[in-house]
């Protein structure tokens, strides 16, 4: 049926589970539809909103048009998009950020409530009724075996050389959870096809609308130079013994930074390299086909559209080089413990005593979500925070006295670069700690003044393990709101 007729089956106040996670596989045409439809209700003076669980960031057809037309009551667990940011902002929108792996067991556990639509892309139905998913995996599986009706969308966009790169796997929720037989970041354990039970399938939609995704800026300066301190420290890991000449499986983060050191890879030492990661970024693809990266197992694609027409014009080269998996698998905690991945994600701040914020602009304004950064910073082997020095030009310093949100507690944060260098905390008490942090990842511009706060802190704090002064502790950040810059 057309998406307009398929959008009678959801009704105001009930909650629709949908495909997509960063920009790739996420329903097009039912929430366009939808939003047309919110937007006649409003127009009427009526309310129509719903409920929205994905499986983390989605396109503009999705968040873009439905928080554009105000239709979210409620948003988990991660989202990127302009306009839901700002309805969740300005208190519009409720917002849930959590753990990207936890979101299949918590629905999973009834604590959510009831999932009323699962809306589904796929890249086809078989004629036994299985589904080929399309470029994400995410939380599909667990929306389409909780949901109480099933709207699929046929994407004919998606290239039907995806059939066969997924592996599906169902976890068991406790008491009954099962070690999960991943041992390799290759191991395939499940099922390349989803299911549904066909009597819950109230509507099949079709479509031919591409996926949607932020392009990646080229690497500038300081991308390039946190790349290079980040590679250098591999290498001297390698040298030491301690990471196979391969390195351990790489997971890479969203965004520019994360991008430009898996560009910087092209040009390093390490051959024959795997990823256990939670998303496939345009850096991988790259060492994909040059040959430096034998594979890739991930949950989804994130990929600027230039890269997501060349994937899509040439998937069967890669059919056999990347597995697709859900995300309660390729973050799953256990596995990527036994595999000792290396987890890279970006930050927004971190303390001299290396809390990390990777959610929250001055406290109260989020930027995106923790996403799968946590899933993989407590678990890695060795995690790694990056980001510049500085932001918005410099009136922000990324190393602050103290962050004003903590996404990542010091015990998570092995090491954090910065294009002035690396801090590795490992083995470090905080003293030690914030000497490092300041002396090498600071920037010039602040580095005497977060000296000074660290000294006048060791002088004047009643407990001496971690110097705090706390009338200053959060000063730099009001500063700023104050007076546009945290410079003094
Ligand atoms: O703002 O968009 O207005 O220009 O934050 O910053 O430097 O472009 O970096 O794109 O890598 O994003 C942490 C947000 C970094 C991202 C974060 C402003 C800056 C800019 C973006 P503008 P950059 P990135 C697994 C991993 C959490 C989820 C995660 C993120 C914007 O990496 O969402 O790690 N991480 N998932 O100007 C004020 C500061 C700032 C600041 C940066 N200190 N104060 N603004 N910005 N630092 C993948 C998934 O989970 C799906």
């Amino acid at each position: 049926m057309t998406a307009e007729e398929a959008i009678a089956f959801i009704k105001p106040g009930t909650t629709i589970g949908a495909s997509g996670f960063t920009g790739s596989g996420y329903p097009k045409a039912v929430p366009l539809a939808l939003a047309a439809k919110i937007k006649e209700e409003a127009d009427s003076g009526r309310t129509f909103r719903v409920n929205l669980w994905t499986g983390a960031s989605t396109g503009p057809e999705l968040d873009g048009a439905l928080a554009e037309v105000n239709g979210i009551e409620f948003r988990m667990p991660y989202q990127s998009d302009t306009h839901m940011r700002d309805r969740i902002n300005r208190g519009e929108a409720h917002y849930f950020d959590y753990h990207l792996s936890h979101s299949t067991p918590l629905v999973k556990s009834g604590a959510m409530g009831p999932l009323h639509t699962a809306v589904i892309e796929v890249t086809a139905i078989k004629s036994d009724g299985r589904l080929v998913p399309s470029s994400s995996a995410g939380n599909n599986q667990a929306w389409l075996d909780a949901a109480e009706q099933v709207i699929l969308e046929v994407n004919s966009w998606q290239n039907a050389d995806l059939e066969g790169m997924h592996d599906f796997y169902t976890i068991a929720p406790p008491p009954n959870t099962q070690p999960i037989p991943i041992m390799k970041a290759d191991d395939r354990i499940g099922s390349p096809y989803m299911t549904v039970d066909p009597s819950k399938v109230v509507a099949v939609v079709e479509t031919h609308i591409p996926d949607r995704n932020a392009p990646f800026s080229d690497p500038g300066e300081v991308e390039m130079k946190i790349a290079a301190n980040l590679l250098d420290f591999l290498s001297h890991e390698v040298k030491m013994g301690r990471m196979p000449e391969n390195l351990f499986p790489l997971q890479s983060g969203v965004g520019n930074i994360a991008n430009a050191v898996l560009c910087g890879l092209m040009d390093s030492p390490f051959e024959n390299m795997t990823s256990y990661t939670e998303v496939i970024q345009d850096g991988m693809i790259n060492l994909l086909k040059a040959g430096k990266l034998r594979m890739a197992s991930a949950t989804a694609f994130s990929l600027s559209p230039d890269m997501a027409k060349y994937i899509n014009d040439h998937m069967h080269e890669f059919q056999d080089k990347m597995i697709l998996r859900p995300q309660d698998v390729s973050n799953n905690p256990e596995v990527i413990r036994r595999l000792g991945c290396i987890a890279m994600n970006s930050l927004i701040e971190t303390d001299i005593y290396g809390n990390v914020n990777s959610t929250h602009v001055m406290g109260s304004r989020v930027m995106n979500g923790i996403g799968g950064s946590g899933d993989f910073a407590r678990s890695a082997s060795i995690s790694v925070f990056m980001t510049p020095s500085t932001a918005k030009g410099g009136a922000i310093s990324a190393i602050v006295p103290q962050a004003c949100h903590v996404d990542h507690g010091s015990q998570d944060v092995r090491v954090i670069v910065t294009e002035q260098g690396l801090a590795d905390l490992r083995g470090l008490s905080p003293k030690q700690r914030a000497e490092t942090i300041i002396r090498n990842c600071a920037h010039p511009d602040y580095r005497p003044a977060l000296l000074d706060y660290y000294k006048r802190a060791r002088d004047v704090s009643v407990g001496q393990h971690t110097p705090v002064i706390l009338d200053e502790a959060l000063s730099w950040h009001s500063r700023f709101v104050k007076a546009g810059s945290m410079r003094a």
